[in-house]
């Protein structure tokens, strides 16, 4: 195996926080005396109004853990007002808008009175302490403004991504009962623009309680308007003051919800709090991505998914970051696109996902060694697996062979990066996320929840809590126990398989349950089958992921139609966009396979195990198949299998 140790790379890393000497040491301190650990970190990493009388209590059996119980803070004061004054003038936000050119500073002053007139502006039109907004938002600095104004005034804010459709939009305004929505008229990507404000418009057509929407004006395009409803920001902005006391809250406050895929049901709202989400967002930052003062990181995840809230806005400016913030695609103009930006902002850390790895790889080196990158120290991955091929061109093409790699596996409901390297402590190996972070104690169990020790593979659980965990599911807490803290008693369950080395490395497997990761975005199989089922010319539909080069996976629907209905390319063509018109285009399948009927037990149960096989062409591993009441059906699907 492929181990960097000792390498060039440790050498410039020997000054980073966290070395191989104090990793060991930390890490066992934080194991055997966490209440110490995280007090003593608390008072290191966050400024408190008041201090916490507990540092935790609770356990996962009744799923009501408290982390810095009683203590006093506001997240936007320990994100702004607290650098004001050493680093009014440092930048906090680089924005590189989607067309090459095009890029603002705005820096810490400048942060603090944009967030203060935004929550001047949401107080104004009624938002109060505990109150939910929903944020709809292209990638520009007023999504940013918008999440820490809602912070501010202790508002809940729901950031929901642009890419979904105006259904999954309502669905999620609906769940959190958002009286306000945050939006542009239009959002820019790839050259192309999204409709904001009108997938806003339909989807409040069913949402009576929104009263407010207010509108960012980022392309000036042609919208409706709600008089009443509508409100354009910048008239609004313009009359209310730059400053606004930070709210005081509790560390248990709500912070944010954010919905997710699960494996059955629609999205679940995870909800996040106040004092230890930002403790472990601030303390990752730092000590994962080693930043030091001065330098410039680069997240190119979208501030609608947990990537976003963690690593490119609470964790960075907590830390008094340079955060560069990107509207667009990485392959738009070109494929060089994120090079040139590292080149043009001088990019120190850049964090980005291996799908986004494969696809530029895909399109040859040539993009990448035209242009500097000498800027570059640290590289990051996140949001899937990443195959060692991609590993090791990241590492070598992007990087030069000079910049550590940290793998980081987390998850929306963790909060924070749970399993990663310390690039100065830890020894790389292309395609495993190593050792824990302080505080966190990974285990693996067998399908009957008997741990399994040394070496190993198994289902990966948390054992124990730590400061960043979700704290419930928005209005169904039976719902997050059901799914978290149910499977393995005692352990937190987090979904994914892993394997653990001889070393004591963790290898993230993937996925164990029906949930997708599709270009790194999470999505429910069930979520996709009950879009395609709406349609008319759909008796049924089974969803199931396969291996895709640049996706990591792709979407296989097995689907049957209406015993009257002829499949043809274009009933084919109208079921993506109509999944895409449900969900969003990350959802569209990519793969349509029909078929008369589907695998089931004589119980009537579909035999996903199956399809999956068929899905990934093993037809020599298919298992058990004695219990189908009609083997001939997979016999056929086998033979039809789609490309
Ligand atoms: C942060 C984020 C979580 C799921 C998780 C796992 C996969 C994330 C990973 C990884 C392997 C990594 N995942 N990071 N798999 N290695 N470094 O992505 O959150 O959208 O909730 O997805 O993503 O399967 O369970 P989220």
């Amino acid at each position: 195996m492929f181990k960097i140790k000792n390498h060039a790379v440790k050498e410039s890393f020997k000054t980073a926080y966290i070395t191989e000497q104090n990793y060991q040491e930390l890490y066992q301190e934080s194991i055997n005396n966490p209440d110490a650990f995280w007090a003593e970190q608390a008072k290191v990493h966050l400024h408190w109004f008041s201090p916490w009388e507990k540092v935790y209590q609770g356990d996962f059996a009744q799923g009501d853990v408290a982390w810095f119980v009683g203590g006093k803070l506001n997240v936007t004061y320990n994100c702004i007002d607290r650098h004001l004054p050493t680093k009014a003038n440092q930048t906090a936000i680089i924005w590189e808008a989607d067309e090459p050119g095009q890029s603002l500073i705005i820096t810490y002053q400048m942060l603090h009175d944009h967030v203060c007139r935004m929550a001047n502006v949401l107080k104004e039109q009624g938002v109060k302490k505990g109150d939910r907004v929903c944020i709809y938002m292209p990638m520009i600095p007023e999504a940013a403004y918008a999440m820490l104004a809602c912070a501010r005034i202790g508002a809940i804010h729901s950031v929901v991504f642009g890419g979904f459709s105006p259904e999954s939009l309502k669905e999620r305004i609906l769940d959190a009962d958002c009286s306000v929505v945050i939006t542009a008229d239009e959002g820019v990507r790839g050259g192309k623009f999204i409709p904001l404000k009108q997938n806003t418009d339909a989807a409040l057509e069913h949402c009576p309680d929104v009263h407010s929407v207010i509108v960012i004006k980022r392309n000036g395009g042609n919208i409706a308007w709600k008089a009443g409803r509508d409100i354009w920001y910048h008239e609004l902005a313009a009359k209310v003051a730059s400053s606004c006391p930070p709210e005081t809250m509790d560390a248990e406050d709500p912070l944010f919800i954010l919905y997710t895929s699960g494996s059955t049901g629609k999205p679940k709202g995870v909800l996040h709090t106040t004092g230890g989400y930002l403790l472990q967002a601030t303390m990752s930052f730092k000590y994962i991505f080693d930043y030091q003062p001065g330098e410039v990181y680069w997240c190119t995840a979208d501030v609608g998914w947990v990537t976003g809230h963690s690593y490119i806005i609470y964790g960075p400016l907590a830390n008094g970051a340079t955060t560069l913030m990107f509207e667009g695609v990485p392959t738009y103009p070109t494929p060089a696109r994120c090079w040139e930006v590292v080149d043009k902002h001088n990019v120190n850390i850049f964090y980005t996902a291996p799908t986004a790895i494969r696809a530029l790889m895909a399109q040859g080196r040539e993009f990448v060694s035209n242009t500097s990158r000498k800027s570059l120290r640290l590289l990051g991955t996140v949001g899937e697996p990443i195959n060692p091929e991609a590993w090791e061109w990241y590492y070598h093409v992007v990087g030069d062979g000079r910049c550590p790699i940290v793998d980081t596996w987390w998850q929306t409901e963790t909060g924070a990066i749970l399993i990663s390297p310390f690039p100065g402590a830890s020894t790389l190996k292309p395609g495993s996320a190593t050792k824990p972070f302080f505080g966190v104690k990974p285990a693996l169990v067998d399908n009957n929840g008997q741990l399994v020790e040394g070496p190993g593979s198994g289902n990966l659980v948390i054992t124990g809590s730590w400061p960043s965990q979700i704290r419930t599911v928005y209005g169904n807490h039976q719902r997050m126990l059901d799914t978290y803290f149910s499977t393995y008693p005692g352990y937190y369950f987090t979904g994914d398989g892993a394997r653990r080395d001889e070393d004591g490395d963790y290898w993230i497997t993937g996925r164990v349950d029906d949930v997708l990761n599709v270009s790194g975005h999470r999505m429910g199989t069930a979520e996709v089958e009950s879009a395609l089922v709406l349609h008319d010319a759909v008796a049924e539909a089974a969803v199931v992921g396969y291996p895709h080069e640049i996706k990591g996976q792709g979407i296989y629907a097995f689907i049957s139609p209406m015993h009257d209905i002829e499949p043809s390319p274009q009933l084919e063509a109208e079921l993506r966009s109509f999944v895409t018109k449900e969900i969003g285009p990350i959802a569209k399948p990519d793969i349509l396979h029909w078929t008369p009927a589907l695998p089931k037990t004589r119980s009537g149960k579909i035999m996903r195990r199956i399809l999956r096989k068929i899905a990934c062409n093993e037809f020599d591993s298919l298992g058990d198949t004695t219990t189908l009441a009609d083997p001939s059906v997979m016999e056929t699907l086998i033979k039809n299998r789609q490309t």
